[in-house]
């Protein structure tokens, strides 16, 4: 085997020979607290082996934040770079691997497994299940993910970070990019993505299959409807990407030419194929965030959703035109007037159901009686936001005005008024909304208070003043500028938009920290004290291990409103059975780090290994098909001595309550 080693340790600027030397200590330092705190056999039987939705949940969501902190530095060096003219912070191959890295980062790495952690963490709950379909899937759709995570962030300090932007267009990608960067895109992608469709297959059945037998599809909650659309989706669309990235490869590696410019091969291709998937792939993270402020406003308005069943077709109508409209991504490269005209009256028609649900939520708020904790004003102060962001989307549908917009920082304004209003605003509501379910404690809200204000208010001093740089003829992907642009001032302001949102991740991970010490428990499972859907009636704040002891009836969408309101719950049917639940197993964690280090060694080039890691997949694969496993029963004696317990922690909570 020859492995290029020379390539390992690449020598880059002061940032990322520092970050060589420091990564190693990292790594040491988190063992060594690990092993004096003898937290090895924990973690690795509670957590790494987990099936449970409700773990997986909070696992997917720990490294979405983590990520969401390193895209955050990549966008901080960026803006430090651009703020002055002529600034020599960040040299211009440099300032090209970051915002490949950000865009990478922040949609595959944090945007998705955000969503998907919120998928784990709530969706069995709100259908009243005590799992997904197939839970050791699970396990392992996250370690692909994870591993996938750690392959491309070591691109960083070792080897060194693809640079051709998160479209990786051919021929950029291909033959001019040498080296393992590319390839850590490739395969990191590759890898995460294997794993985004096993949770898109999951969850399809989940809701499916393993819906309490009562709920009509009409009328499950709006966060489990989006939830279903976009596994579709992920079905309908990672399949053509793990092809694509697969031809690329191969390209890289093996010599063909599918997307050279020599020898018949086709570099538009590329970006057809990563279109066809790349349009829909934003959809699939921002209708569940939609789906989140559909469940969020009714709850904090006090009524409910206005116009249910027209969301459900909105929603439905906004996937199926998102297959429709990918070349909008590149109306300038040559095609035609007709083609051209075909998907700008398409991208058109999107707005169209969007509106629908804009009218919607606006409708619930009308006259509701409204309070204002901080998921609420995160979903209110999307509404007018995120129509910033569809309304220049409209104008840069037109195809023939769109050859001004085009690559010019209209277009980043524009992508990050959807992505961060729609998508962030969202997960951020999400976050404090459910926090309670996953953690049995509220997020303080004195500290939400000025992460909200300072997150929003910097957002749009950081994104605005880019939609008249962008008219103004300012490019993307530029890395410096002149003084006779005349583009300082504006990049100024944006810098300072950038630092306030900065300065508000501090004071989540503060309040993270401090209501981890200081928050008091919940015992109630209806944490807010309005919940409308069935994740809120469980027996406690966390649910139990099996979720629900009886399965919950779910006639139509006020349920458990109705029942609220009459003083009646399902917990007060004691009739418990023996509950069959799935065994952990460590499949999913080696799976992932075979496929982890076959990946590392894929991205050098290096065959033999990489083959071997695979045999180690299919290994695991075929361990799992010769183990019996039938997994156990909770006994009803049991189930009903933890109910009891549990009764009683909320009654004494309601006592407390009421003296209070
Ligand atoms: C929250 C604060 C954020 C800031 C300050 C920020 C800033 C930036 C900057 C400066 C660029 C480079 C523009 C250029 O040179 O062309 C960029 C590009 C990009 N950002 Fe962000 N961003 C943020 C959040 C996000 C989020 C949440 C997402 C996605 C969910 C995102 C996705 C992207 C993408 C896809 C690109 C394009 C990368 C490319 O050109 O290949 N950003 N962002
Ligand atoms: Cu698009």
């Amino acid at each position: 085997m020859n492995f290029p080693w020379n390539e390992l340790l690449f020598h880059g600027n002061w940032m990322i020979t520092m970050a060589q030397i420091g990564a190693p200590f990292l790594v040491i330092g988190v063992i060594a607290v690990i092993t004096y705190f003898k937290l090895w056999k924990y973690l690795y039987k509670e957590w790494f082996t987990t099936i449970d939705h409700k773990k997986i949940g909070i696992m997917y969501l720990l490294c979405a934040i983590l990520m969401f902190v390193r895209g955050g530095i990549d966008a901080l060096l960026m803006r430090t770079q651009l703020t002055i003219p002529n600034n020599t912070f960040l040299e211009a191959n440099h300032y090209n691997e970051i915002f490949t890295t950000h865009g990478v980062i922040m949609i595959i790495f944090m945007a998705m497994p955000f969503i998907f952690g919120l998928w784990n963490a709530v969706v069995p709950l709100q259908i009243g299940a005590r799992d997904v379909a197939f839970p050791v899937m699970n396990n392992i759709s996250f370690w692909l993910f994870a591993g996938a995570m750690l392959l491309f962030n070591l691109s960083f300090i070792v080897g060194g970070s693809p640079a051709a932007g998160w479209t990786n267009y051919a021929p950029l990608a291909g033959e001019f990019s040498p080296g393992p960067g590319v390839n850590y895109y490739l395969l990191a992608i590759q890898i995460s993505g294997i794993g985004t469709l096993m949770t898109g297959i999951n969850f399809f059945v989940t809701i499916l299959r393993c819906k309490s037998p009562t709920m009509k599809f009409m009328e499950m909650p709006m966060f489990t409807v989006t939830t279903f659309i976009t596994a579709l989706i992920v079905i309908l669309i990672f399949p053509v990407f793990t092809v694509t990235l697969a031809l690329m490869t191969i390209d890289r590696i093996f010599g063909t030419q599918f997307f050279t410019v020599a020898n018949g091969g086709m570099p538009m291709l590329w970006a057809n194929f990563f279109w066809v998937w790349g349009h829909p792939e934003v959809y699939i993270v921002v209708l569940p965030a939609f789906g989140i402020f559909s469940d969020i406003i009714p709850t904090f308005a006090r009524k409910h959703l206005f116009g249910h069943k027209s969301m459900i077709w909105a929603t439905a109508a906004i996937s199926f035109l998102s297959f429709l409209v990918w070349v909008h991504h590149f109306f300038t490269m040559g095609n035609g007037a007709l083609i051209n005209s075909f998907f700008s009256i398409s991208t058109m028609l999107i707005a169209v159901p969007t509106g629908v649900k804009i009218f919607n939520w606006l409708a619930t708020l009308y006259q509701g009686r409204i309070s204002f904790e901080s998921p609420m004003l995160f979903s209110l102060a999307f509404i007018p936001t995120f129509t910033i962001g569809g309304v220049t989307g409209v104008m840069l549908a037109m195809a023939s005005t769109d050859y001004q917009y085009h690559n010019t920082y209209f277009l980043v304004a524009h992508f990050h008024y959807t992505l961060v209003c729609g998508v962030v605003f969202a997960c951020f509501a999400a976050l404090i909304f459910w926090y309670p379910k996953m953690m049995g404690y509220k997020l303080n809200e004195r500290l939400n208070k000025p992460f909200f204000w300072l997150f929003v208010i910097g957002f749009n001093v950081c994104f605005m003043p880019q939609f008249i740089l962008g008219l103004d003829g300012m490019p993307r992907r530029l890395y410096t500028y002149m003084p006779s642009d005349g583009w300082f001032m504006l990049n100024v302001i944006s810098t300072i938009g950038a630092l306030m949102m900065a300065a508000s991740v501090l004071f989540l991970v503060a309040n993270i920290i401090y209501s981890h010490l200081k928050s008091p428990r919940i015992a109630s499972g209806d944490s807010w004290g309005l919940g409308r859907t069935l994740e809120w009636s469980t027996a406690s704040s966390v649910p139990p291990v099996y979720n629900f002891a009886i399965i919950p009836d779910w006639d139509d969408l006020d349920t458990f409103v109705d029942m609220k309101k009459q003083g009646r719950h399902y917990l007060d049917n004691h009739n418990y059975k023996d509950i069959h639940m799935p065994n952990n197993t460590p499949v999913g964690f080696f799976m992932g780090i075979f496929m982890t280090i076959g990946g590392f060694f894929l991205t050098f080039e290096t065959i033999i290994p990489a083959i071997i890691c695979l045999i180690g997949v299919f290994g695991c694969m075929i361990y799992r098909s010769f183990q019996e496993d039938h997994g156990y029963y909770i006994p009803a004696s049991e189930v009903a001595a933890t109910e009891a317990k549990l009764r009683e922690a909320r009654e004494k909570e309601r006592e407390a309550a009421s003296h209070a």
